[in-house]
């Protein structure tokens, strides 16, 4: 049991700060166990303050005090109260500013939570956002005390010749005892949680950008000797990042000087600190033998990320922690159209939609549901969730729909320019993008409050040349939100001829292939004419809002949409529904008890698609995939998690058995040893030719063992090394034993690749994957302090492999919950993302109900549970 229950924050409680402070300067002694901290503070009462208090509270957590003055008077321990988290002096000026210094000890190598300062390898580095700064010194730690910071940093010359803060360097020196100092100072006033520091040996790789306007910004990415080799493509993104920005939304970079650091241990995937970007260094570091194309693309994709937010996040920040989607879902919108410019718009758009519906559309029919603006939370930490992020981006994205290209720019300009240098709402936004278009979007703020992912139910009537589309729209119940009132949503739409070309109609008066409607009824009918015969709907192209869409259509409706939808999104969308109907059938069979059949329209279906020639190899291998089995259970009323990999793996098999001479052609096609390539059609010949494997790889008969056994030796880059490992280890390959083992043997000193191994096994179908999942933790490579590594095992087995994560006797949950309650001491960020594998228990059948909430309540029970992991447990439970 917790020591006490915690506290909810509520977003209808936010009231201004009483004091601002302008001004901070700061200066570290650092030391691995015993940093010195010395934070002087200029304060001044904010004219905004709503109460008369005299006394002033600062947050602060784990630290020690060694002394306090107010205007350079030391205080008395009478004249301030300390707690566990916080400071409060009972008596400090209204009238005139005033300054604050405080000293206190911090013990970096005690701190496994990863959160304020702390060591990863033998580097000391920060990470602050959300309320990490208070964990370095006392401070008024919220997003709308908006400060100057000035940094002073004195280490150790040896073992810490690298000393980097924000903003510019202003000066540096040496001192007594072979130690030396740097000091930086940041000219913009920022939020506590975008300060950085990082000491350390590090290398680093320099590179320059000019701007727009023609002003040259010193590139640096720092990283540990050894991987200096691997931060080419991590620069080039963040140039093509740079130039991006200022052509697609005019936003130029402000500082001199713009540096990245890449360290071994990090809670999550970058951050945006200001000019001094912090990184996961699997989100930084690539050579063509140690990074898949995916890889390569997430690299960039998140580079694109942390570099767009010094606008959307540092230049105009959010005004409190609810606001959390005004920064992320803006900036992941900015992301993925980044790189869908950079490499194909049609794959990510489907990549894209592809995790939303898989994860975020079943965060929000579960017990953790919350509106893209939360309205109350326990620990913000975990607010850090897809349906902020990724749900977020979908909401901009439907403004960006709604208001066109253009209308979107000028409402990002206004926002850009009315706010800048201030934390702001997410009202604010919605309200430039109102004025600068002058539209009015009263109704589609509700997607900012309303959780819960909405149903699209369409009902189609043709007659004399003229469609009527009934569609409903409804929204299931989330907690705390029993009712739901009807949303504005975008229905981007299309319609085919007989032999599968546009077919033109009018709507509204207005001659069109395509048209936007505006749904906003809980009914409503749209009317389309002088359509010349009945066509064929392609609805919600491009995936127009974050809704289920509920359609009657059978087989061959869909395989003819398949075939000819000129809209990439809904072509590959029909297939999938395809392939769902298709395997949703099998399951009822294997439910009944009835023999398995394969269906002859998928095989020509796929025939088609393996034939055909078009030149987009990504997409047409993204054609190819089947659905994941958490998106097939994610629509099943009660998740058969047995039957949908059987089923699965029925249609995998099938169309191996129907096709082998078409994948086996593909395959040898597009077979070649193109390593260091990483051009569009390069990736989207490993892509298809890895498709293929996967499908052959099911036949378990010997050339298809010596097909994926000859890729892996002699691959000569990452994708198609890892995706041969895969299709051995997947299947009963002799020589599997022997593959993993050379893997490791070859990889061993490269922690990234290393993830990838314990994933590979972790994810595994075969029946052996629980018992090896046991024995790769007592593996030397593994580390409970590690997040990557946490991930790359525990994350990969209990949210990425349904079958065994699920098994029936409960090991999977066992297995689990220990490892949460082992996490919770160490770090309760991590620890609480893993209790998330149990979020969706009320989906599965009652026996395993019982076996998930049994562990639920033992993670609920232990002693000392942090506030992460009971807000999530106990959230689970209700
Ligand atoms: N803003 C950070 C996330 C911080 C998470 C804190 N628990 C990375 C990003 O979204 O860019
Ligand atoms: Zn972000």
């Amino acid at each position: 049991m917790r020591d006490a229950t915690p506290q909810t924050v509520y977003l209808k409680d936010y009231t201004p700060p009483d004091y601002l402070i302008d001004q901070v300067e700061l200066v570290f002694e650092l030391d691995e166990q015993r940093t010195l901290v010395r934070a002087g503070l200029d304060v001044r009462r904010n004219p905004d303050s709503r109460s008369a208090s005299e006394a002033l509270t600062l947050f602060g957590e784990e630290l020690l005090l060694v002394g306090i003055s107010l205007d350079g008077q030391a205080l008395a321990a009478g004249d301030y109260t300390l707690s566990d988290e916080a400071l409060t002096i009972h008596r400090v000026p209204g009238d005139r500013p005033f300054r604050i210094d405080i000293e206190n000890i911090i013990d970096p190598q005690a701190n496994t939570a990863l959160e304020g300062l702390y060591l990863s390898s033998s580097m000391l580095c920060t990470q602050c956002e959300a309320q990490g700064f208070r964990k370095i010194t006392w401070f008024l730690d919220r997003p709308d005390v908006m400060s100057r910071f000035t940094t002073k940093l004195i280490a150790d010359k040896t073992q810490y010749p690298v000393l980097l803060s924000n903003g510019n360097k202003i000066g540096a020196g040496n001192l007594d005892g072979g130690r030396h100092w740097v000091a930086w100072q940041d000219p913009f006033a920022k939020p506590c949680y975008l300060f950085a520091l990082v000491a350390g040996q590090l290398e680093y790789v320099a590179d320059e950008f000019t701007t727009v306007s023609g002003r040259r910004i010193a590139l640096e990415i720092f990283v540990e000797a050894h991987n200096v080799d691997k931060c080419g493509h991590a620069m080039q993104s963040l140039k093509n990042a740079m130039r991006w920005d200022e052509e697609t939304y005019g936003l130029e970079y402000d500082l001199d000087l713009y540096m990245i650091v890449a360290v071994d241990h990090f809670n999550m995937g970058a951050m945006e600190n200001k000019g001094l970007n912090v990184f996961n260094t699997k989100f930084v570091l690539a050579r063509p033998d140690t990074a898949t194309d995916s890889d390569y693309e997430h690299i960039e994709g998140v580079i694109g990320h942390e570099y767009f937010h010094n606008w959307s996040g540092n230049r105009v920040t959010c005004r409190d922690w609810f606001q959390l989607s005004l920064k992320e879902g803006f900036t992941v919108f900015r992301d993925q159209q980044f790189s869908g410019d950079r490499s194909s718009p049609a794959v990510k758009r489907i990549e894209d939609v592809n995790m939303l519906r898989t994860r975020q559309f079943a965060e929000d029919a579960g017990p953790l549901a919350h509106p893209i603006r939360p309205e109350a939370y326990i620990e913000i930490n975990n607010f850090y969730t897809l349906t902020v992020y990724e749900k977020g981006a979908e909401v901009v994205r439907m403004l960006h729909t709604l208001l066109g290209a253009a209308g979107f720019r000028q409402g990002c300009d206004l926002y850009f320019k009315r706010h800048d240098g201030q934390a702001v709402t997410c009202e604010d936004f919605v309200k430039a993008m109102e004025d600068a278009n002058g539209v009015e979007l009263t109704q589609f703020r509700r997607w900012y409050s309303q959780a819960g992912t909405p149903v699209l139910e369409v009902e189609q009537a043709f007659d004399a040349g003229r469609l009527t589309l009934t569609v409903k729209q409804s929204c299931p119940p989330t907690p705390n939100q029993p009712e739901k009132l009807p949303l504005h949503v975008p229905i981007k739409l299309g319609f085919l001829a007989a032999d599968g070309s546009p077919a033109r109609f009018q709507y509204r008066g207005e001659f069109c292939e395509e048209a936007t409607v505006s749904l906003t009824e809980a009914e409503q009918r749209f009317v389309f004419e002088s359509l010349t015969e009945k066509p064929i709907v392609s609805l919600l192209r491009g995936f127009s809002a974050p809704v289920t869409l509920k359609i009657d259509r059978d087989p061959e409706e869909l395989a003819f949409l398949l075939s000819y939808d000129s809209d990439t999104f809904n072509r590959w969308e029909a297939g999938q529904q395809l392939v769902s109907r298709i395997i949703f059938g099998l399951i009822a069979d294997i439910q009944a008890g009835r023999t398995l059949t394969a269906n002859p329209v998928l095989t020509e279906a796929f025939r088609a698609i393996l034939a055909d020639a078009g030149a987009d190899l990504s997409y047409r291998a993204l054609l190819l995939s089947l659905p994941d089995e958490g998106y097939l259970g994610g629509q099943m009323a009660v998740v058969d998690v047995e039957a949908i990999h059987q089923a699965r793996e029925f249609v995998r098999l099938s169309l191996a058995t129907a096709l082998s001479a078409e994948f086996q052609r593909v395959y040898a096609e597009h077979h070649q040893d193109e390593s260091g390539c990483f051009d569009a059609s390069a990736v989207g010949r490993r892509r298809l030719k890895n498709a293929c494997l996967s499908y052959l790889t099911a036949l378990e008969k010997p050339d298809s063992y010596a097909l994926a056994e000859t890729q892996f030796r002699s691959a000569r880059n990452m994708t198609d090394q890892i995706a041969a490992l895969s299709a051995v280890v997947n299947s009963r390959n002799p020589t599997k034993a022997d593959c993993l083992d050379s893997f490791y043997r070859q990889w061993q000193r490269e922690a990234l690749v290393v993830d990838k191994w314990f994933t590979l096994q972790a994810t595994c179908h075969m029946p052996e994957t629980f018992a090896t999942v046991q024995s790769l933790m007592q593996h030397p490579a593994f580390d409970m302090k590690t997040p990557n590594r946490v991930r790359s095992l525990v994350g990969a087995f209990s949210q990425s492999n349904p079958l065994h994560f699920h098994a029936r006797n409960g090991d999977g949950y066992r297995f689990l919950a220990d490892r949460v309650i082992e996490l919770n001491t160490l770090n309760p960020q991590i620890a609480a993302r893993m209790v998330g594998g149990f979020a969706q228990w009320r989906r599965y059948d009652t026996d395993r109900q019982a076996l998930m909430t049994r562990e639920l309540r033992r993670i609920v029970e232990t002693e000392h549970l942090s506030k992460d992991v009971y807000e999530i447990a106990s959230k689970s439970l209700a």
